[in-house]
């Protein structure tokens, strides 16, 4: 079987984008697909069972699943515009590594073994997150996950049967969830805390309650020279100040919030815009504090488009609670791991926490010595990676070959 490193070495070319060398995985494009391709080819040169299930998330076997009580392993391929290499990709080829390793100590699990690959973890292309394991878990219905649109105006069940996977079925899956009885996902650290530390790897407690929100800007598109400034109701401004506002609430407050993308109509450079759409994504430590700097920060937008003679229209486009990962399963890896393991919370979303509801979840950080995430500039030394592995196996032995 190929090892690590000869797994990574296949992978990290499908989707890099020149000049960048990020990647571009959007769900159902042709690098996403491609990737998907890449993990079935993994999977069954190991003599898994492969299957994809009604929302496209990808599974492979050891064992059967229908004996219940199973352990997953697994994250997503799909990346952010000019995401890092590792994001994603790192849960799940160390899960293929560690599966490998399992085998070579010659291990012998008592319980069925898998390897998951949800789809559509990043919401890249149609503004929600974690697609693929919202929908598994009744967290989005086939209604919802039906609207959702790309920038082309492509729904997303459009671009499913474009890659050929079809989107009849969308919808919960509750009796797979229930056949699986500790799900651990394998991360790359999105901050610092390890390398800040000197740890290789550590364990989640938490992530935050985190959320979208969508701001339109509506004023009057009008002729950049001909009008004059008292006549204009120019959304760009009252955009500007919500931007302003939302770094004003976050330190105050200690939350996150960030407007990473924004779009403008009619665009022209000499035409004062008719409407500024911008996404917030706000993140806190409690539930409170996340309500208290969302709520402000839409005051001073609505103030502002007053003050500008714009109209203001304010969707949450996504939510997700603060999750509390499992403490039995979460004592249980830090005792197979040796007791010495950092256990970190985080502000990043990831399918473990979508999963957490309905499954047992852990997971494992790997160090991230430049602490950039959702950038080219993430990074994970092979080293650490290679501890990740080692600690992934161990997991897995300690958990499904008792
Ligand atoms: O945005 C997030 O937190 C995740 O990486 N999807
Ligand atoms: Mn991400
Ligand atoms: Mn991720
Ligand atoms: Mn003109």
């Amino acid at each position: 079987m190929p090892t690590f490193t000869e797994m990574w070495r296949d992978l990290t070319p499908i989707g890099r984008h020149t000049p960048t060398n990020g990647y571009r995985r959007y769900a159902w494009t042709g690098a996403d697909t491609d990737c998907r391709a890449w993990f079935r080819e993994q999977t069954l040169a190991r003599g898994l069972r492969y299957e994809t299930d009604r929302n496209g998330n990808q599974w492979a076997w050891l064992g059967d699943p229908a004996d219940g009580d199973a352990v997953v392993t697994g994250s997503h391929l799909d990346s952010v515009p000019d995401g890092g290499a590792f994001d994603g990709p790192l849960g799940v080829v160390s899960a293929l590594a560690a599966l490998d390793g399992l085998r070579a100590r010659g291990a012998r699990p008592t319980r069925p073994l898998g390897i998951a690959n949800f789809s559509d973890e990043e919401g890249a292309r149609f503004g929600l997150a974690c697609v693929g394991s919202r929908l598994s878990a009744g967290r989005l219905t086939r209604e919802q996950a039906y609207a959702l649109t790309d920038a082309d105006g492509v729904t997303l069940p459009e671009a499913m049967e474009a890659a050929g996977q079809d989107p009849t079925d969308l919808g919960p899956d509750p009796e797979r969830l229930a056949r699986i009885g500790a799900f651990v996902e394998l991360h790359v650290e999105q901050g610092r805390a390890l390398d800040l530390g000197g740890h290789p790897v550590g364990i989640a407690s938490a992530i935050w309650p985190h959320g979208r929100w969508r701001f339109d800007f509506a004023g009057e598109a009008n002729h950049a020279g001909t009008t004059r400034i008292a006549d204009r109701r120019d959304p760009m401004l009252s955009y500007a100040e919500t931007v302003l506002a939302a770094r004003r609430e976050a330190e105050l407050t200690g939350a996150l919030a960030t407007f990473g993308k924004v779009a403008v109509e009619p665009g022209g450079v000499n035409a004062i815009p008719s409407l500024v759409r911008g996404w917030l994504d706000a993140r806190a430590a409690d539930q409170e504090t996340l309500d208290t700097v969302v709520a402000a920060i839409r005051r001073a937008a609505e103030e502002r488009a007053r003050r500008d003679g714009v109209d203001l229209a304010v969707v949450r486009e996504s939510f997700t609670p603060v999750v509390e990962f499992e403490h039995a399963l979460r004592d249980e890896l830090n005792r197979i791991l040796g007791g010495a393991v950092p256990v970190l919370g985080t502000g990043a979303g990831h399918d473990a926490g979508i999963l957490s509801a309905s499954v047992p979840t852990a997971m494992i950080f790997v160090r991230n010595p430049t602490g950039v995430s959702h950038s080219p500039a993430e990074s994970a030394t092979e080293d650490d990676c290679l501890a990740g592995v080692h600690a992934l196996t161990d997991v897995l032995e300690g958990l499904a070959c008792r």
